[in-house]
């Protein structure tokens, strides 16, 4: 672990410094003024965060870095005979800020690889639950579980430096990352494969071994864990699952309670479980029209039909994107290559040709092009993995390598407990009646 922490530790300093330096010469710098609908809108345009690890652009979408999926997926390090990139790499690079040799994303698969170990009492609380549970609610309640072993809690509850904050945060993250696919593995095959579990693969990279715990060893489902565990890992520091982590965090609750928190928000179905509305969404359609290739001109016909109830398109819209999203378009080539006559994809990309306009129609829609949960359970049901409630899960998994090491980057760069100031109706009306006194409301 040292060489990656050392790196990490050497980077963070530098990056401390410079922000000490920004704050000291431009800290009254003017970057942005807030209109009152924002406040009462989501605060949506309002930039209110650091997060060093990727940045949304409306337009071209992520990029990692610096580095787009596309320039991710011929540069970072594959697994033997695999073309899609490992996420171990995707975390090198959030983590350092460097793009990992071959040995450097080799070395953060054996870590992971050795740290895995979950103990029983999180499989019992688990076992707990009615299995009937939600995979999310299952997983949520796994990590807590697991928040035993957190070496933050523990340094804390006994006298920690404030220094050495980032260390614990750090040794945290490393152990709970390597964990995560053996808890959801465990509990999708308790729920949905009569607990019938398997052992990890010690020899194989972490999504790799995921996909084995799972129970798919097919060459294909593995390479679209790797995808898929890159592409959904981060998607810069304000979307919900991100932010909640971050705040949460920032009170100094250990990772394990703050990225239980980060995704107890990515199981709402605006966010996260969007997933598994799209794919429930197509299926249901599918039936009613009883037919497993539905014709766009069906396509507009349900799509209406979901308007009309007052129900939102899953997998359409976004609060920051106003383009497809490159998560949807690598997904996509993905189908294309292992996949192209799969109806069930095909049938994602007809409602990619149909639904756009129909929201552009409705005159309110601001980004009616597909996000990444559009895609991403099609790809799933063709391996076999038809149970759609599961799917925020593998979300949730890939979403740790993002939002914890952003927390790494938090507790190095020392950034403050996060509390913004709130305001109530009452007080906005005296504003607008001139009156600017802030207290006796
Ligand atoms: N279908 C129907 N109506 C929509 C959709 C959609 N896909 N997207 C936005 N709208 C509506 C929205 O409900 C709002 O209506 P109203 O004024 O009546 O409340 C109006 O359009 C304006 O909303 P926007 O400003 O365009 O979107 P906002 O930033 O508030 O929300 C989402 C973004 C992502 C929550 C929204 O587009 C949505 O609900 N999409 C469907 C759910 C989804 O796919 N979520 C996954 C997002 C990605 N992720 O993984 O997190
Ligand atoms: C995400 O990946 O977090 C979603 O696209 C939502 C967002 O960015 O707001």
């Amino acid at each position: 672990m040292g060489a990656i922490k050392d790196r990490f530790k050497a980077k963070a300093d530098i990056v401390a410094a410079e922000i000490k330096d920004i704050l000291k010469n431009h800290g009254t710098k003017i970057i942005g003024e807030v209109q009152l609908s924002q406040i009462y809108q989501g605060m949506r345009g309002i930039t209110g965060l650091v997060s060093e690890t990727s940045l949304l652009d409306a337009q071209d979408g992520i990029r990692f870095r610096g580095y787009s999926i596309p320039e991710l997926q011929a540069q970072l390090p594959r697994a033997e005979g695999g073309s899609e990139p490992i996420p171990e790499g995707l975390f090198y690079l959030m983590l350092v800020g460097e793009l990992p040799t071959d040995d450097d994303a080799q070395l953060v698969t054996s870590l992971w690889q050795r740290r895995s170990h979950v103990p029983n009492h999180v499989f019992a609380t688990i076992e707990a639950l009615p299995v009937s549970s939600h995979p999310m609610t299952q997983f949520v309640t796994g990590v807590m579980a697991l928040q035993t072993e957190s070496i933050f809690a523990r340094r804390y509850a006994t006298g920690m430096s404030k220094k050495d904050y980032w260390d614990a945060v750090f040794d945290d993250t490393m152990d709970l990352i390597a964990r995560l696919p053996r808890i959801a593995a465990y509990i999708y095959r308790r729920k949905y494969k009569k607990g019938e579990h398997i052992q990890p693969d010690g020899l194989l990279d972490w999504a790799g071994n995921f996909a084995h715990m799972l129970g798919y060893e097919d060459d294909g489902f593995k390479e679209l864990m790797r995808l898929y565990m890159t592409i959904h890992a981060d998607h810069e520091g304000g979307n919900v699952s991100a932010h909640a982590t971050h705040l949460v965090g920032s009170a100094l609750s250990d990772p394990y309670l703050s990225y239980a928190a980060g995704m107890n928000g990515l199981a709402g179905p605006l966010h996260g479980l969007a997933n598994q509305e799209v794919i429930k969404w197509i299926f249901e359609m599918r039936e009613t029209l009883n037919t497993e290739l539905p014709t766009n001109e069906q396509i507009a016909d349900y799509v209406q039909k979901t308007l009309g109830e007052g129900k939102v398109v899953p997998g359409y819209g976004h609060a920051v994107l106003r383009r497809t999203d490159p998560r949807f378009m690598a997904q996509m080539e993905f189908g294309k290559k292992h996949m192209p006559d799969d109806p069930l994809v095909q049938t994602v990309w007809n409602v990619y040709e149909t639904v756009p306009p129909i929201l552009q129609s409705l005159g309110k829609v601001k980004n009616p092009w597909p996000n990444v949960d559009a895609h991403s359970g099609a790809l799933l049901v063709h391996y076999g993995m038809v149970e759609y409630e599961f799917y925020t899960v593998l979300f949730a998994v890939s979403r740790a390598l993002g939002v914890l090491a952003n927390l790494c980057w938090d507790r190095a760069l020392n950034f403050p407990l996060e509390r913004p100031k709130s305001v109530t109706t009452r007080l906005v009306k005296k504003w607008l009646n001139g009156e600017d006194e802030i207290w006796g409301d």
